[in-house]
């Protein structure tokens, strides 16, 4: 039988005894442990009605059981969809009735809420951050042993949702050649071996922490120190044991913001690699001048995985993201036709890293999905002559904040729900440990209604991260003869008050 996934990240490490994961804990797993817990968990999935194709809901902590549950969804032929810990009950109803899962895994804190949202159409078993509950208490007693669903290159892998510009959150396909192409792509050009320690310091339900980091690191059979989260003191003081790392601008200026960081702490590192966010061309020179690493950017969506990325051997140019990697085609665009090379346009994408589309959303996968394979990201830029790419602007009306994907319409609408909201705008100004923060300016119906007020309805409905670090009562909001909000004034405006 062949997986097209897992035989090439998982299956050929089953009699590896090289070490993999690292924990806080100083817990050590080789990777036929590892391999051998994916064997455990695929039962526990297939006892609990997970069939082929089928989506396996994951939202927990950061664990070796997380990232085996990746593994073992893939071993049953299932479909993988992390979410994010910070997800409201209100946001996983949304999920979870919008992907129709088999089976949900959560923190048993969250039980009964998931319970009660599934409502019997879906499991529910736990993994909880001390590593017990339902799931591994049952897969602790199972064979280790699992017979590998066949999976084609074009089968689904995984779900990834992504905040969308309507409000609602889209899931992209991913299928297991989109994944594969790309962790070989990256694999190879960054000259990731067995030999490479990475500091995994982010989250694992995102397309960076998920499939850059972890599918990279598998593929080469590399060491991972696996951490829960971001500490900066962990990470000062794993560095000079380790050669890669992988992070959102935040973990740079926050590095950079520590007097530990030098050349001597450093001297084992091989590769610093940054992308999900812009990083600013002041901490790349600023990086480089304490520690003589020029930090590679790379850019990447969730629906395409990596498009782009500066060179290994090769000039590192602050302020750009490199070249198209192997495989995969740029286009820069007005209005779908293609624009020479220096001037901007919207930067479209085509290859074997492109997903295959929204779940269930035909419409809006028709609006970003060109006949031709090209996908159009929102995302605008200009190619130099020699193909580099430079991002300067998105058209999308997005927030990255310290590299989560903030949709502005979600928060507005949420807000507009108010009642004694006449209307909102919600916009991101820049901050200095996130790079942006989220701002809103709120219009009332003829009444008072302090900002307080108005952020303890709206906050329990969304993620902390997505809340407003900012409330402004306005008598109107800017518009221009069109009658669309100025949202580019707004950021003018108030660019002085978000950085506190
Ligand atoms: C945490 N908080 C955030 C936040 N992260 N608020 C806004 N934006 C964020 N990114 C909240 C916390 O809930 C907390 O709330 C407060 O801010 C301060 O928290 P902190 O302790 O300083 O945050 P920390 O836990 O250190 O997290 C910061 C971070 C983390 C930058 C390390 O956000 C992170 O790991 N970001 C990476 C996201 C990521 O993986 N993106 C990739 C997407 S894939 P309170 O209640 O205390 O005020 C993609 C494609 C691609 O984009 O190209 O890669
Ligand atoms: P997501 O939808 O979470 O996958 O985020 C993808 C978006 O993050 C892209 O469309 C870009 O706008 C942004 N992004 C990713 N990497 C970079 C980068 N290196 N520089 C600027 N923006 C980036």
């Amino acid at each position: 039988m062949t997986n097209t996934l897992y035989d090439a990240l998982f299956a050929p490490h089953a009699t590896n005894d090289e070490l993999f994961l690292t924990l806080d804990d100083g817990t050590q797993v080789c990777y036929a442990r590892f391999v051998a817990r994916i064997g455990q968990l695929a039962h526990v999935l297939r006892d609990a009605g997970v069939n082929p194709g089928d989506r396996v809901v994951v939202q927990a902590p950061k664990l070796m059981d997380t990232i085996a549950l990746y593994g073992a969804a893939i071993q049953t032929g299932a479909v993988y969809l992390p979410l994010n810990t910070a997800y409201t009950q209100t946001e996983l109803r949304y999920f979870i009735s919008d992907a129709t899962p088999a089976l949900v895994v959560c923190d048993a804190q969250n039980e009964q809420a998931i319970s009660a949202i599934c409502d019997g159409a879906a499991q529910v078993l736990t993994l909880s951050a001390d590593g017990t509950g339902s799931l591994s208490t049952r897969a602790d007693t199972r064979d280790t042993g699992f017979d590998t669903v066949a999976r084609r290159p074009d089968d689904l892998a995984a779900l990834l949702y992504t905040s969308g510009t309507t409000g609602r959150s889209k899931g992209a396909m991913l299928s297991h050649k989109n994944l594969l192409s790309n962790a070989a792509s990256l694999t190879d050009l960054w000259q990731i071996t067995d030999q490479d320690r990475l500091i995994h310091a982010l989250p694992i339900f995102h397309t960076h922490g998920l499939f850059v980091a972890m599918n990279t690191a598998l593929l080469a059979g590399a060491q991972v120190r696996f951490m829960a989260g971001f500490d900066l003191d962990t990470i000062v003081r794993e560095l000079p044991s380790s050669t890669l790392m992988m992070g959102v601008p935040t973990f740079y200026t926050r590095l950079l913001g520590d007097p530990r960081l030098d050349a001597d702490l450093v001297k084992p590192m091989r590769l610093f690699i940054s992308g999900s966010a812009p990083l600013l061309a002041e901490t790349h020179t600023d990086f480089e001048a304490r520690t003589g690493h020029r930090i590679l950017e790379r850019y990447g969506m969730t629906e395409t995985n990596m498009i782009t990325s500066n060179p290994y051997d090769g000039a590192r140019v602050a302020g750009t993201v490199g070249y198209a990697l192997p495989g995969t085609e740029i286009e820069i665009t007005d209005a779908g036709t293609p624009v020479p090379p220096g001037e901007i346009g919207m930067i479209e994408v085509r290859g074997d890293n492109v997903f295959q589309g929204y779940w269930n959303m035909p419409e809006k996968t028709a609006e970003e999905l060109r006949d031709t394979g090209f996908f159009i990201t929102g995302d605008l830029g200009i190619k130099s002559e020699d193909g580099r790419i430079s991002i300067v602007g998105r058209q999308k009306d997005l927030i990255i904040s310290g590299g989560y994907n903030i949709y502005p319409k979600e928060i507005e609408d949420v807000i507009n729900d108010v009642d004694g909201v006449l209307e909102s705008a919600v916009f991101g100004v820049p901050h200095p440990d996130f790079g942006e923060s989220v701002m809103a300016v709120i219009v009332l119906e003829n009444i008072e209604l302090a900002p307080e007020q108005i952020a303890a309805q709206v906050e329990p409905e969304l993620a902390r991260f997505k809340h407003p670090r900012q409330y402004i009562i306005a008598d109107a909001l800017p518009r221009n003869t069109m009658g669309k909000v100025q949202k580019n004034v707004l950021r003018e405006v108030h660019a002085e008050t978000g950085a506190h």
